[in-house]
């Protein structure tokens, strides 16, 4: 038996080509088929984003490869990443049935988004967990690392600069807003005392305190095409009030998401870009933390503290 501690790394996961993007769209809907009107829209936002290559795969596993790297600097050998995506191969039950082969009997998940929602992290948590419990290994979670100090800091190199990026193509001539934004869920989750705005909302003021930016707002994005209603308002929203306020510029700051991937591509990249544009004002996006060495610590500083308070 390998006497290393696994660690899965969970992200969302994306398509491997264009002929897999129905099945993948299946997963997300819990295996109901969408409509051909439906796959028609989201293969259009692939294509105007990816050109062939779904990004989200390639930074997932440099994420995966930096995180391994990490934990061997602070703890050689002690640790051995796999790999596990919620809606395409290898799924997370791939991901524990592989630590499962090689005999590992204690492992860590982590999530590469650092907000909990029981609808998100929450989700990929139990799925982990139930597997592990089936294939006998101890299994311990990480639920969220939004206010970890390196993330933070992190995050605040990049609206600084990104901030000062704004202000240079504005040339002073208005105010200035930044929008931190993350993924919106079913509003149902605020019955439910779900800690995920409030989290996104600690994340966003410690940032903006750090970044020296107080004229900031958190706004939502990329809702679900559903009846239900989701948590808003939508950026698109908040762009024409933002406007509407006599702003010149605003700093798009995705807290929520941690790589490129259709939902800050095209969502923001393209879509928000748009709007911004027809609205007359400027729109500049944050980097994304990929594999940040202070964003790969985050991780590794998560996986050690639960792993040395569970084994
Ligand atoms: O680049 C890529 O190929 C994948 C980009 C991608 C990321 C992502 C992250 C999150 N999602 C979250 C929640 C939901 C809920 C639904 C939902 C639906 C979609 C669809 C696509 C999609 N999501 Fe996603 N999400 C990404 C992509 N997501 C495509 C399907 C079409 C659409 O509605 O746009 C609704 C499911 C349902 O119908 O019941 C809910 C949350 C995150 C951030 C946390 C995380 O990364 O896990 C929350 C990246």
């Amino acid at each position: 038996a390998d006497p290393k501690i696994g660690v899965l790394v969970m992200s969302y996961g994306t398509p491997e080509s264009m002929d897999g993007i129905a099945e993948y769209y299946t997963h997300i809907r819990r295996g109901h088929a969408p409509t051909p009107e439906q796959l028609a829209e989201l293969t259009a936002r692939y294509e105007a984003v990816v050109g062939g290559v779904f990004p989200l795969r390639e930074n997932t596993n440099r994420q995966a490869d930096g995180l391994q790297a990490a934990l061997d600097a602070a703890a050689p050998g002690r640790y051995a990443v796999y790999q596990g995506l919620k809606h395409a191969r290898p799924y997370i039950e791939d991901g524990v049935a592989a630590m499962a082969e090689n005999g590992v009997k204690q492992a860590v998940g982590i999530v590469l988004a650092p907000h909990f929602s029981t609808m998100s992290v929450g989700s990929y948590m139990q799925r982990a967990r139930e597997e592990a419990e089936a294939k006998g290994i101890a299994f311990e979670a990480v639920e969220s690392y939004h206010l970890h100090p390196k993330l933070i800091e992190a995050l605040v190199k990049r609206v600084k600069d990104a901030y000062a990026e704004l202000e240079a193509k504005t040339g002073g001539e208005g105010p200035l807003k930044v929008l931190f934004s993350a993924h919106s869920l079913p509003a149902r989750i605020r019955e439910i005392g779900d800690p995920y705005e409030e989290q996104l909302l600690a994340t966003s003021a410690s940032v903006a305190e750090g970044a020296g930016t107080p004229d900031w707002a958190f706004t939502w994005q990329s809702a679900g095409r559903t009846r239900e209603p989701w948590l808003g308002p939508d950026i698109l929203e908040t762009l024409k009030e933002t406007a509407e306020a006599g702003y010149k510029g605003v700093l798009s700051a995705p807290i929520g998401f941690v790589s490129e991937h259709l939902e800050v591509l095209y969502d923001l990249d393209i879509e928000a870009r748009a709007e911004a544009k027809a609205l007359g004002i400027r729109l500049v996006r944050i980097d994304m933390l990929g594999t940040d060495p202070l964003y790969m610590e985050t991780l590794a500083d998560c996986v050690e503290q639960a792993s040395r308070g569970a084994f």
